[in-house]
């Protein structure tokens, strides 16, 4: 599934020099501030994870024989695609260092009620969701500092809400956030982390999270507030309405956010250089790596679904995403990782 292809490789000098609109700016004055790092490191290993769905199910004959999901094969998929991660960065790096690994969970991790203006489930801790939250919590835990022992390098954990976690708003106020599924995870998570001292955890005030990796700028956003126009399971057309809302939010909303701001004079980075950041997002089940557009979607770690089934949307094995920032050469791999069950409880061929 590897897709590293030359314009990935292609050096952020070179991005610059051409008549890019979606990095060139962004990126070159962000070169300047990332200089501290030593010139013989691997880069930043980034990891996105998104659309687990913890606690749903697919059964088999539902989709085709095409997938089966439950609680139990969503833990070994993510185990699975933690060790190939290990895996690949290890070949990848060619005897240098990363400097750290950023595992970034988009949204729709722990299943929820979808959330609709009208919606006003109730999500108490006595509940079925809650038992999964935390269960799947441990298990990330666990996941995570093997991840850090094997890597040898600090792991952050970034974090966004999705559109399922929601149980009684979208919360797009920082005063709703509690009344989330996703954020209820992260924060457990973030307890545990505090136990053992062995990764980090950085959870959005609000839908999106910024963040500033070797000089390049990424926005983290699930996605589901994208206007699609066409198919939302087609790949050219999320990637279209992509590209536009990318444009909005980075040319506009996040430039004038006032967190985002403050949160930058702290490492005295200039606020517009997220005109130029690339949107990473999942919510459609579909993977798309268009560094040089700025539009990054993650597959979805659940896989095909009986929604997709009757949608009659494209086959999807579930995925996740592996690429390394380079501060000088800036995409230098990038890799869908299926996880091997998404093969071996297929029991039909397919591409
Ligand atoms: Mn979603």
């Amino acid at each position: 599934m590897s897709n590293t292809t030359g314009r990935v490789k292609a050096t952020r000098a070179q991005k610059a020099a051409s008549p890019n609109p979606v990095r060139a700016s962004g990126t070159q004055k962000a070169r300047k501030a990332a200089s501290k790092k030593p010139v013989g490191t691997a880069g930043t290993l980034m990891v996105l994870i998104g659309d687990v769905h913890y606690g749903e199910r697919v059964n088999p004959s539902s989709v085709g024989e095409r997938n089966e999901y439950n609680r139990l094969i969503a833990r070994r998929r993510v185990s699975d695609v933690l060790s190939q991660v290990v895996r690949r960065a290890k070949t990848h790096a060619e005897g240098r260092k990363y400097d750290q690994c950023i595992v970034m969970l988009v949204g729709d991790i722990v299943e929820g009620g979808i959330v609709t203006p009208e919606s006003s489930l109730d999500w108490a801790p006595n509940t079925g969701w809650h038992a999964y939250m935390r269960e799947f919590g441990r298990f990330l835990d666990q996941e995570l500092r093997g991840l850090r022992i094997e890597l040898g390098i600090p792991v952050t954990v970034s974090g966004v809400v999705g559109n399922h976690g929601a149980l009684k708003y979208k919360p797009k106020r920082a005063e709703l956030l509690g009344n989330n599924s996703d954020r209820a995870l992260y924060e457990y998570l973030k307890d545990l982390a505090d136990m053992h001292q062995q990764y980090a955890v950085d959870v959005a005030e609000g839908e999106y999270l910024p963040l500033f990796v070797n000089g390049q700028p990424y926005v983290l956003v699930h996605g589901d507030t994208i206007p699609v126009r066409g198919s939302v399971f087609e790949k050219a057309s999320v990637l279209e309405s992509a590209e536009r809302f990318r444009s909005e939010l980075c040319g506009k909303t996040l430039v004038t956010d006032r967190a985002l701001k403050a949160r930058l004079e702290q490492v005295e980075v200039d606020i517009n250089v997220f005109r130029g950041a690339t949107m990473l997002f999942g919510h459609f089940h579909v993977p798309i790596d268009e560094f040089d557009r700025g539009v990054v979607c993650v597959g979805s770690l659940k896989g095909y679904d009986s929604f997709s089934q009757s949608a009659n949307a494209p086959y999807q094995p579930a995925s996740c995403k592996l690429w390394v920032d380079h501060p000088a050469d800036g995409v230098t791999l990038s890799a869908d990782l299926v996880p091997e069950d998404a093969y071996t409880t297929s029991r039909v061929r397919y591409k």
